[in-house]
């Protein structure tokens, strides 16, 4: 029988009139089952159920808030390996990387069951005699969470725990080819003691669900991660009508290396940064700047590395890279290593689609080298395919770094204390990483960018509660 994945809204399953596939990227004759497609009047009633249920939810006290996450962190933790599996057949994460983001899952709640009971406030001494101020922060009310598929259990934690953490209630949207996975972190979170109506899972559509969600009036306040061009709609709706909006959006990630750079670690960072997580995270080193004394000598060092990368199914022990999540993300892929090809970028490894024995989205880790005003320099190409490009000196290099729309993370591998301390000052981002990846970050510290990758508060750490809460500000005189 097929896996049914369902909808839950105020503390109940909720089936669909229709069910899609889901499908496994790995072997697409073997989905990993159907989801319910909810609509319009499912979410009405999410959102009306998590608006009744909030009141007593930010009511309840902090130790049982954390009790509760905490129960949801050791669940998860403790079955990582079960949930690593069904993500790496669903998204196509191959499994070590798919058990770590379970675990950082179970993590990220543990660490907001932490924040329930460190809320943090003020208190000063009025300007007016005999006057004192208190400074709290109350919850913002009901959230709406718009997750992507690329982390499908990480990111949906990193919005879900703050939320609750902080007294709010949710309205959760996972993006519709990760269903599954938001199906096991619903289930787990409908057994730990979440109030029915707090805590609502709806599975559908962006064009369906998402719609409703933002245009939903009991809606307080959106999350959202995922594309450019949806964030932007999402902004626009939630600007008409006064919403808290919270918008987390592409990269095109620079990682520097300089001459001074110890080469074998410079080609580390980039082989993951660029290609692991099949190139899909919006942290991806997609623009490798390489100073020219070392150019050659780093091209050659990644083509040998590129192919000793073995593609495979996600679940299969000796995969370095899974395959591409989506047919629409593997046409997207395909047609930018095209779009390479014919402006002219060189291409150095890869390009090819790879036959693996099951039938799934298989493709080679891609290197072009590109200029700076190639398509494929400028654009988001969320795959395996990354360009390389020559930086005269550190100057240029910083230059080619922060000449670009987005503004998530940039990284640099060098030696130099001074080129550390001056890229850390200097890089247009959000993040800054020194000898490590621009991806793969820490659950417990702020996470976010500047220019077109980003709006709003931040996320993650004790950041989140800029998003997850109001401030009052309260005046008494005696
Ligand atoms: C990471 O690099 O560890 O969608 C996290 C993304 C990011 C998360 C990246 N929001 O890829």
């Amino acid at each position: 029988m097929t896996q049914k994945y369902e909808s839950y809204i105020a503390g109940r399953w909720v089936g669909g009139k229709s069910f899609s596939p889901d499908e496994n990227p790995s072997d697409l004759d073997n989905p990993v089952g159907e989801f319910a497609d909810a609509d319009a009047a499912d979410v009405a009633e999410a959102a009306a159920a998590a608006k009744v249920a909030q009141r007593a939810w930010a009511a309840t006290t902090p130790q049982q808030r954390a009790d509760i996450l905490d129960r949801i962190g050791s669940e998860i933790l403790a079955r990582k390996e079960e949930l690593g599996r069904l993500l790496a057949m669903e998204e196509g994460k191959r499994l070590p990387e798919s058990m770590g983001e379970a675990a950082r899952a179970g993590q990220i709640f543990k660490f907001f069951a932490g924040e329930a009971l460190r809320i943090p406030g003020e208190r000063l001494a009025s300007t007016r005699p005999g006057v004192d101020i208190e400074i709290t922060r109350e919850p913002v009310g009901v959230v709406g969470i718009i997750a992507p598929w690329n982390f499908p259990l990480a990111i949906p934690a990193w919005k879900i725990a703050p939320a609750l953490a902080y007294g709010n209630s949710v309205v959760f949207k996972p993006a519709e080819s990760v269903p599954a996975c938001a199906w096991a972190l619903a289930e787990i979170i409908s057994r730990a003691g979440v109030p029915d109506g707090v805590f609502n899972l709806v599975i559908g559509t962006g064009g369906v669900v998402g719609k409703a969600i933002v245009d939903a009036p009991e809606i307080d306040a959106l999350s959202f991660t995922g594309s450019v061009a949806t964030g932007n709609r999402l902004l626009q709706d939630a600007a008409a009508r006064g919403l808290k909006i919270q918008l987390e959006m592409g990269g095109k990630n620079p990682l520097v290396v300089m001459a001074d750079a110890d080469l074998d670690q410079a080609v580390r960072c980039a082989i993951d940064g660029a290609f692991f997580s099949t190139g899909q995270r919006c942290t991806a080193s997609s623009r490798l700047i390489v100073e020219r004394p070392v150019y050659d000598a780093f091209v050659e060092r990644m083509q040998k590395a590129m192919q000793a990368l073995k593609v495979g199914p996600a679940l299969a022990g000796d995969t370095d890279i899974g395959p591409v999540a989506s047919a629409r993300q593997f046409e997207q892929d395909r047609s930018y290593i095209q779009i390479g090809r014919d402006e002219g970028a060189r291409l150095l490894w890869g390009g090819e689609t790879v036959d693996v024995g099951p039938r799934g989205y298989y493709l080679q880790p891609t290197l072009f080298e590109a200029r700076p005003d190639h398509r494929i320099s400028v654009e988001e190409i969320f795959g395996p395919v990354a360009c390389v490009m020559p930086a005269d000196d550190y100057e240029h290099a910083l230059s080619l770094a922060n000449d670009t729309r987005y503004g998530l993370c940039g990284g640099i591998c060098t030696t130099s204390l001074r080129h550390t301390t001056h890229f850390k000052r200097h890089a247009q981002v959000g993040m800054v990483m020194v000898n490590l990846p621009t991806a793969g970050v820490d659950p417990h510290v702020a996470f976010g960018g500047r220019k077109g990758s980003s709006y709003g508060p931040r996320e993650q750490g004790r950041y989140a509660a800029e998003f997850y809460t109001t401030v009052k500000t309260a005046y008494t005189a005696a």
